[in-house]
């Protein structure tokens, strides 16, 4: 079946810029634009020229440094941030406007005090003239979900007809549900004239915790476009995180039919990348790159796991870049890496179940190269049911993957092969019984970062 491909802007460099603690220099804003390319993002909005000499130079040195995407600029709906838009803009080998005004009465009234009758002139007038600049012209109605969907349409129509080519419809405030937000988007492809020839494009927040869900209801009403940002940075409560959007649409194919050019192994290198940039860490629960986001921490989540990844996973680690875990524990290890390697798995032992862990370790050195963790989880599993564990946030940085999954790089690879040691390994000298005991009650887990 044919897929429609849908184009990913990234406004982690704006929008994502604007939320607290995450501002950022021009050196980190091409650094982390770099990223963003290999993520392989269609668009790539670079900054909002007028707001700062700094952000114009990002925004420079973005256009002359990436070739591939399209470099975007935000501008107000007035000439002097056009024109300092378009001046920053224009180096690039894609540049695109992106002019945005409010529609909403509430913004009308308090924010800009225009009548609609303004707005809708000012709206036309802005775009006529970022076209007269550039062909490639991005219009967004600022609140359109709070707008009257009536004069949201007027406005619409009127920018299509001075140029635009790209419709974006902002839900601003995260107000918006995913059934509300599918039917507006039907709407305008119902009623706004010459729209068949222009992308429209969804930009969502997440102040109800929607932004993902809503910008997916825009897809399936039509949207090809969606903007988002790496780990979901932005205003307030943030925008729709890039790397969730991309990989629902990778996990159910049957649901959401669409192609978009990202390299879902590039994911976690441009979050942890956006986290040593900002200082911002990431929530460890954050779906896709967060800490736990591969993390087992039941006993019978992991036993299923490591039979099966599938019994728990609906993706690998690996698909997102999580890095496999190289354990490089061998023979000549000593019993300090040894320890320290349990502690990094969230382990501590006392230094008479250190020694026994470590005799067991050699043994099975002796027979495989290299001890992998899901060797040593396994081996302390069935030595020690009474190690301590501790919390995962004592371990800071460590790239642990999802051990059982190690190797296994897409879901058609997964097998229902446990991993298991070799067999020659002699679990005979095990406490007979320790896998059953502890085979419900073990507190023993995985993190993948
Ligand atoms: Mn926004």
């Amino acid at each position: 079946m044919e897929r429609a491909r849908i184009r990913v802007f990234d406004t982690t460099l704006r929008d994502g810029e604007q939320s607290p603690g995450c501002s950022m220099n021009v050196h980190e804003k091409l650094r982390l634009a770099r990223q963003l390319d290999r993520v392989g993002v269609d668009i790539i909005e670079a900054g909002f020229p007028i707001a700062s000499d700094g952000d114009f130079e990002a925004v420079q040195a973005i256009a002359a440094a990436l070739r591939r995407p399209t470099i975007a600029g935000l501008a107000r709906a007035c000439s002097p941030d056009i024109e300092r838009a378009w001046q920053a803009l224009k180096g690039a080998a894609f540049p695109r406007i992106h002019v945005f005004l409010a529609t909403s009465d509430i913004h009308l009234k308090y924010k800009l005090r225009i009548s609609r009758q303004q707005c809708l002139e000012q709206a036309r007038d802005s775009v006529r003239l970022a076209k007269s600049l550039c062909t490639d012209v991005e219009f967004s109605p600022e609140d359109a979900t709070r707008t009257d969907p009536e004069f949201l349409c007027q406005v619409l129509e009127a920018v299509v007809e001075a140029g635009a080519t790209t419709l974006n419809i902002p839900d601003t405030v995260g107000y918006t549900m995913p059934a509300e937000f599918n039917e507006l988007i039907h709407s305008i492809r119902r009623r706004v004239r010459g729209i068949e020839g222009v992308t429209i494009s969804a930009h969502c927040h997440n102040d109800l915790g929607l932004a993902v869900a809503n910008s997916l209801a825009a897809i399936a009403a039509g949207a090809r476009q969606v903007e988002c940002t790496i780990n979901g940075i932005g205003e307030r409560a943030g925008n729709a995180s890039l790397e969730e959007i991309v990989m629902a649409m990778r996990v159910r194919p049957d649901l959401h039919p669409y192609d978009t050019g990202v390299v879902s192994s590039q994911l976690f290198p441009a979050s942890q990348l956006l986290s040593e940039i900002t200082g911002v860490p990431v929530q460890p629960n954050k779906a896709i790159i967060g800490r736990n986001a591969f993390a087992h921490e039941a006993g019978i989540h992991q036993d299923g796991v490591l039979k099966n990844p599938l019994t728990y996973e609906i993706m690998t680690p690996q698909s997102v870049g999580v890095p496999d875990s190289k354990l490089v524990l061998g023979k000549h290890s000593g019993r300090h890496a040894l320890s320290l390697r349990c502690e990094q798995l969230g382990y501590q032992f006392e230094r008479r179940e250190l020694d026994e862990i470590y005799r067991r370790f050699v043994l099975l050195a002796d027979q495989i190269k290299n001890v992998q963790d899901h060797h040593l989880l396994q081996l302390i599993r069935e030595s020690c049911g009474r190690s301590q564990r501790i919390p995962p946030a004592h371990v800071e940085e460590v790239t642990i993957a999802m051990a059982a999954a190690a190797g296994q790089s897409r879901i058609s690879d997964y097998s229902s092969k446990p991993i298991a040691l070799p067999n020659d390994f002699p679990t005979h000298e095990l406490p007979r019984n320790s896998m059953a005991e502890h085979h419900c009650e073990q507190e023993d887990y995985l993190w993948g970062v």
